[in-house]
C-alpha cells in the first residue's frame, strides 16, 4: 500500500544513523581549519548530515563516480542498499555534504565499525569512498569530511580507524593525522571477476 505524501516525505529524508552523531568537539582538534568550519557550520548553505534516501535524486550516485567505478544503479538498487545498511545498526555510517542551494550531494565519506573479539571485543572503525565534487575544491571539504568520520570514530570508541589510498592521497591523510606505522604499512587485495550482483 502507498503511504501519503507526507509518509513518503519522511520517509525519503530519514537519516541513515542518528544525526546528532555529528555534534562533534571540533575545537580539540589539532587540524587547522582556515576559515574555520565544522560539521554544523561547514560553510554558506551547505550542510554535513547522514545519507537519507531522498539523497538519490540529489546526484549521490554521480557524485560517487568521481572516486571510482560505479555502474548504472538503479534507484530500487538504491533504496534496497540503503535499507540493508540501516538493518544493520551502529554500522554503516555514510555521511553527505549536501549544497542546499543546488540540492545537490558535493562530498561523502562512510565510517565502517567492525566488531572485533580481540582488544576485549573492541571496534575498529574504516574509512571508505571519501570523494568531493571537483566543483567544490578549495573549500576544506575533503579535510572537514575525513575529519567528522575519524572524531565519530573516536566517539564511538572505535580503538584505531584505518583506510586505503591511492599513493597521491598519502599526504592529505598523514597531514590529518594518519600514520604508515613502521612494520605494518601495507595494504594487499585480490580483485575477483565477479559481475554477479551481492545477494543478501
Ligand atoms: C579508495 C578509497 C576506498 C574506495 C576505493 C575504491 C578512501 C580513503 N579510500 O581506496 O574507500 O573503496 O578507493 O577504489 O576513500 P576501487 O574501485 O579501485 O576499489
Amino acid at each position: 500500500m502507498m503511504g501519503s505524501d507526507d509518509e513518503n516525505a519522511a520517509l525519503s529524508s530519514e537519516p541513515l544513523y542518528n544525526p546528532d552523531l555529528l555534534r562533534l568537539d571540533f575545537s580539540q582538534i589539532k587540524t587547522k581549519f582556515d576559515p574555520p568550519i565544522s560539521p554544523s557550520e561547514p560553510g554558506e548553505a551547505l550542510i554535513v548530515r547522514p545519507l537519507c534516501p531522498a539523497d538519490y535524486d540529489k546526484g549521490f550516485v554521480q557524485l560517487l563516480s568521481q572516486l571510482t567505478k560505479v555502474g548504472n544503479i538503479s534507484k530500487d538498487q538504491f533504496l534496497r542498499r540503503y535499507t540493508t545498511m540501516k538493518a544493520c545498526p551502529n554500522t554503516y555510517y555514510v555521511t553527505v555534504i549536501e549544497d542546499t542551494r543546488s540540492s545537490h550531494i558535493v562530498g561523502s565519506a562512510t565510517l565502517i565499525v567492525e566488531q572485533k573479539f580481540i582488544h576485549e571485543c573492541a571496534v575498529r572503525g574504516r574509512l571508505e569512498d571519501v570523494v568531493v565534487s571537483d566543483d567544490y575544491r578549495g573549500k576544506q571539504l575533503g579535510k572537514l569530511i575525513i575529519m567528522t568520520i575519524t572524531l565519530l570514530a573516536q566517539h564511538l570508541n572505535c580503538y584505531k580507524i584505518t583506510l586505503d589510498c591511492k599513493d597521491r592521497m598519502i599526504p592529505l591523510y598523514t597531514g590529518l593525522g594518519y600514520k604508515l606505522e613502521q612494520g605494518g604499512s601495507n595494504y594487499m587485495q585480490i580483485r575477483f571477476d565477479n559481475k554477479k550482483p551481492f545477494k543478501l
